[in-house]
């Protein structure tokens, strides 16, 4: 029977139900944050199989409504999380998918925004700066409310292969990947720490004499970890569904946790009108405050750099 319910339910929609689509589905399904998931694919086919499949793991986790929807569906959901479109091809760049998912963009955002929606698009597909810039533009949204998953997925793997240096546990590694979710991202070691004491120090401490050559090699495995997995198995996923977790937790509990996602920059290290991943505050109504890091003259260069190589693409699209 159903009856009036005294409290919201949270929904979450996924947009596109390919390899990262399912694998969040599968991810959000487990983590008991919403008691309602709605899967929209234009191959509508995918997206009920991706439902029926998820929904019968559920006797071992914890009831939830999923199914496989239309836009219809998606007015009251907390969070839209898109991830249609193209993915990297062996040995393409993120840049390089830029036109074919602008276009993809192009007929997904009006659908959202014409149907007044209150939540918050979380942007996924790549390039990721560019698609969130894409949605913000498209939709008309507030721009706390467009985020893009932006570098939380590279910052983890620098936590992680750091903590793997070092032997010790990669939660207490505070360390961030800022600017673009791609080939000119910029690690910043200098303000990177575990539990307070300072990277370099750190290395030290573990008996590791090698901070500049293993800290350039880390930064190098980061940046090429996609390439690498996509050349072994065709594409990413079980670490961006993670990351996408993550951010929904701070979003759904109002946790005002600081994560590099990506958003719209006003003026911080003087740059504007451009989206790329710094830590911000993420809480309930999405992106609360960019907290810039503090960055060493190198790092402001290469993050300059990094603004440059989106600014170029941009320049070349019609948003
Ligand atoms: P995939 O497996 O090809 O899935 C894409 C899905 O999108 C397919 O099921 C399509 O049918 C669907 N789709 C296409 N057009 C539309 C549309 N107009 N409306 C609805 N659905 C549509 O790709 P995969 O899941 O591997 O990757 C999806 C996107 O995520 C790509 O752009 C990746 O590059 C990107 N990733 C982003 C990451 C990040 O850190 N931000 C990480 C990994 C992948």
């Amino acid at each position: 029977m159903k009856q009036e319910h005294a409290i919201d339910l949270r929904k979450a929609a996924i947009i596109g139900c390919g390899f990262v689509g399912s694998a969040t589905a599968f991810t959000l399904m487990q983590s008991k944050l919403f008691s309602e998931l709605v899967l929209i694919d234009v191959d509508k086919a995918r997206a009920e199989g991706e439902a029926m499949d998820i929904s019968h793991g559920m006797p071992f986790a914890a009831p939830m409504k999923i199914y496989a929807g239309s836009y219809d569906d998606i007015v009251d959901a907390d969070i839209i999380i898109i991830t249609a479109g193209a993915n990297q091809k062996p040995g393409e760049t993120r840049l390089e998918l830029v036109k074919k998912n602008v276009a993809i963009y192009k007929n997904i955002i009006p659908e959202i925004a014409n149907r007044r929606c209150r939540g918050i698009l979380l942007i996924v597909s790549n390039p990721v700066d560019i698609l969130t810039l894409a949605a913000l533009k498209l939709s008309g949204f507030p721009e706390n409310r467009v985020i893009g998953s932006g570098t939380v997925l590279d910052t983890a793997r620098l936590k992680n292969m750091l903590g793997k240096q070092l032997g010790i546990d990669n939660r207490g590694v505070h360390a961030f990947i800022v600017g673009e979710h791609g080939d000119s991202e910029v690690a910043v070691f200098s303000s990177a720490n575990v539990s307070g004491i300072p990277l370099e120090q750190i290395y030290k401490l573990r008996g590791y004499e090698e901070y500049e050559s293993h800290t350039k090699r880390i930064y190098e495995e980061v940046k090429n970890s996609a390439y690498e997995i996509i050349e072994r198995k065709q594409a990413t996923y079980y670490g961006i569904a993670m990351a996408i977790k993550r951010i929904c937790e701070c979003i759904v509990r109002d946790e005002h946790s600081v994560l590099p996602v990506s958003s719209l920059m006003h003026g911080q290290y003087g740059i504007s009108d451009i989206v790329l991943s710094m830590p911000a505050v993420v809480d309930a109504g999405g992106v609360e405050q960019i907290l810039p890091v503090s960055l060493d003259e190198e790092e402001r260069a290469r993050l300059h750099a990094s603004a440059k190589a989106l600014r170029d693409v941009i320049a070349d699209i019609e948003l």
